[in-house]
């Protein structure tokens, strides 16, 4: 329980943290009913904003700890079922893991959201956690630390799409009209997007992992899709959890992956009609809005060919002299 002076401190520190966010800039976030502010050149929702600051304040990583850090809509979810069910796998089998009734985020938490809860009392028997903040806004316990981050981006194009249609399901479930697609491609365009500029994200990570490719490591979902079991070996292998070659002629990571495809975790009862931070007054997210199609290349269905080429000109002119291609 929250005592008298505990709750007046934290009203104090929220009332100063309405002062600040009162004076960024602002823009509308799609037909979200809630803005996005700007800060330090980066558009967060006042909740991301929050999180991130206190993560900076509080967070105390453990050398031991494995982030995963993305963008929203990058491949995050699929992320998390990876690694889990690698770290976990002789804890669980295939019928007791908790990925069957839980939700990928619901089992990995998000460092910026749970923190608070997490970073005093995380369960280190499963060292991972998530976050989309960009890199410069880690707290610096994590750097520090030296432990381990994992990075997954995509296709910028991929990536708008998917976010468009995460962000107008949030507005059907709160009975606000989303921006039309063209008018929410021009923001994204533009940089004003979750946690956007999208590219300003990418190269941050980039570039660390340039700096520190053993405790970095750079994925894209692309390569992921294209061959998920050699991808997933050396996720294991950078987690300090390699499989054994017993393990591999067993079939382990061909197991995993198949648990954590698209089609088996979309499928399961909890993804489909369960929900996501639900209670202590919160509605809580439909899961299934978590989920829409895992494909490469669905842009095709919802970009005109001009848009698609600005924004390969963009991506291009962006990344520019980075070594990275989109
Ligand atoms: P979030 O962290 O913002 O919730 P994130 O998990 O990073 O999103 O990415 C969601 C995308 O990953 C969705 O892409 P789409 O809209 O183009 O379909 C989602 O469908 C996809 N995704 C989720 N789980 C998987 C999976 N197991 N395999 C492949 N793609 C997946």
């Amino acid at each position: 329980m929250e005592s008298h002076i505990e709750k007046q401190n934290s009203d104090v520190l929220q009332k100063s943290f309405n002062e600040m966010i009162s004076t960024l800039p602002k823009e509308k976030c799609w037909g979200f009913p809630k803005d996005l502010h700007q800060y330090q050149g980066v558009w967060f929702t006042q909740r991301f904003l929050q999180g991130a600051l206190s993560a900076q304040q509080q967070f105390q990583a453990q050398p031991t700890d494995i982030i995963l850090c993305s963008s929203p809509r990058t491949g995050t979810a699929w992320l998390k079922s990876l690694t889990f069910a690698t770290i976990t796998r002789t804890l669980y089998n295939d019928s007791t893991t908790p990925l069957l009734c839980k939700m990928p985020h619901d089992v990995v938490p998000f460092m910026e959201f749970d923190h608070a809860q997490f970073s005093t009392n995380r369960h280190l028997g499963i060292p991972l956690l998530a976050t989309h903040l960009p890199y410069s806004f880690l707290p610096r316990s994590i750097i520090d630390s030296g432990c381990k981050l994992i990075y997954i981006c995509r296709d910028p194009k991929d990536t708008f799409v998917s976010l468009y249609h995460f962000i107008a399901g949030h507005c059907k479930a709160e009975n606000t009209q989303p921006f039309q697609l063209d008018e929410a491609f021009e923001l994204f365009y533009e940089g004003v997007s979750l946690n956007g500029p999208y590219w300003d994200h990418v190269l941050g990570y980039w570039k660390a992992s340039l700096e520190h490719p053993d405790k970095l490591m750079f994925l894209k979902y692309e390569e992921l899709v294209e061959d998920t079991v050699l991808y997933l070996k050396k996720i294991a292998e950078f987690m300090g959890y390699p499989f054994s070659s017993e393990e591999q002629q067993q079939g382990v990571p061909e197991n995993i992956v198949q648990l954590c495809s698209f089609e088996n975790i979309s499928g399961l009862e909890v993804n489909k009609i369960g929900k996501h931070r639900e209670g202590h007054g919160n509605l809580g997210t439909e899961n299934n809005i978590f989920f829409r199609k895992g494909k490469v290349g669905d842009w095709k269905n919802y970009l005109t060919t001009e848009m698609a080429q600005r924004l390969d000109q963009l991506t291009m002119q962006k990344l520019s002299g980075s070594g990275l291609s989109l």
